[in-house]
This record gives structure tokens, sequence and C-alpha cells, in this order.
């Protein structure tokens, strides 16, 4: 037994090997996925369910890839003329015992300023920040393409972050 506690507790520490599906003390990762983008697009849209199996909440508050100038958390939302607009958000909470979807129209997360192609059936390594859980290394599987979707997305308000973001 403590050899097993030794043994997960030197898991805890080392930089966990890159898994596509992970679970990371109480955070489980289920499908990590960009749908592909088209060959023009300058973002991409990142999605994945994340269950909390624990008694806290904790909360991404940060994403790094290194194919993107910048990743953002985001939220999309109808407003009342039923068009689509996207805004960046702080933080997305992960409730005690519960799932949250990233998925379009909702929560996800926004690749801006692609530094190169993601072409279906690749792995991209990204790195999610949480409030408690700290730093996860894990790999989003390339998609299909979803097609419509992002890209009828009103991206002026992103396009502006974009712009603020250039240059840091
Ligand atoms: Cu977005």
């Amino acid at each position: 037994m403590k050899r097993i506690l030794t043994l997960a507790a030197a898991l805890l520490l080392a930089v966990p090997a890159l898994a596509h599906e992970l679970k990371v003390g109480d955070l489980e990762f289920i499908h990590p996925n960009i749908p592909q983008p088209a060959a023009s697009a300058k973002a991409a849209g990142g999605f994945m369910a994340i269950s909390n199996t624990g008694t806290e909440a904790d909360r991404l508050i940060g994403v790094e890839a290194d194919f993107a100038a910048k990743a953002e958390t985001h939220e999309s939302k109808v407003d009342e003329n039923g068009i689509g607009t996207m805004e960046h958000v702080d933080a997305i909470e992960i409730p005690p015992g519960e799932t949250v979807n990233l998925e379009h129209g909702g929560y996800h997360i926004m690749f801006m300023g692609l530094t190169g192609t993601l072409t279906e059936g690749e792995m991209r390594k990204v790195t999610l920040v949480f409030e408690h859980a700290g730093r996860v290394e894990i790999e989003f599987m390339i998609d299909p393409p979803m097609g419509k979707g992002m890209e009828g997305m009103d991206h002026s308000k992103m396009d502006g972050m974009m712009e603020e973001g250039t240059g840091n």
C-alpha cells in the first residue's frame, strides 16, 4: 500500500505523460477536440467535457497552446435578434459532482491567431490551467470539420480582442 501511495505521489509530482483522455485529481477530461478549421481560419474552437468528481468547485482559468498566438475561455450567446456572438470569460466553473460540456453554442476554448494548419486526425498539446488542479497538459484531437457553426458566428468582438492581444 505504501508503495502504491508513493507511486501515486510521484505521478502527481512528475510531468504527466501526454494523454487524450485524462483524470487529474478530481477532474476528468473527456474527448478534448478541435474540429478541423478551414485552411484560411485564424481561429478555432476547442471542446470537451470536464467532470468534477470532488467535493469542491474548480475553475478553468487559463489555456496555453503552442499552435495559437492566444487561447481563451469563451462563452457563446445568442442575442435577442438571434445573432450568435461569443465573449471572453475569465473562468469556466466546474461545480463539484457535475460535468460541464464545452460545446458549440456554449462554453468553449478559442484558439486565436493559429500559427499553422490543424489537420483532422492530429493530436495537439494544450495546457489547461485550473485554480486548484493547476496545470494540466492534455492532447486535443483534431476532429472532422464542423461545417457551419463557428465560422457562422459573429467574430467582430473576437477580432477586436485579437488586435488588443497582438504585440504583447
Ligand atoms: Cu469563441
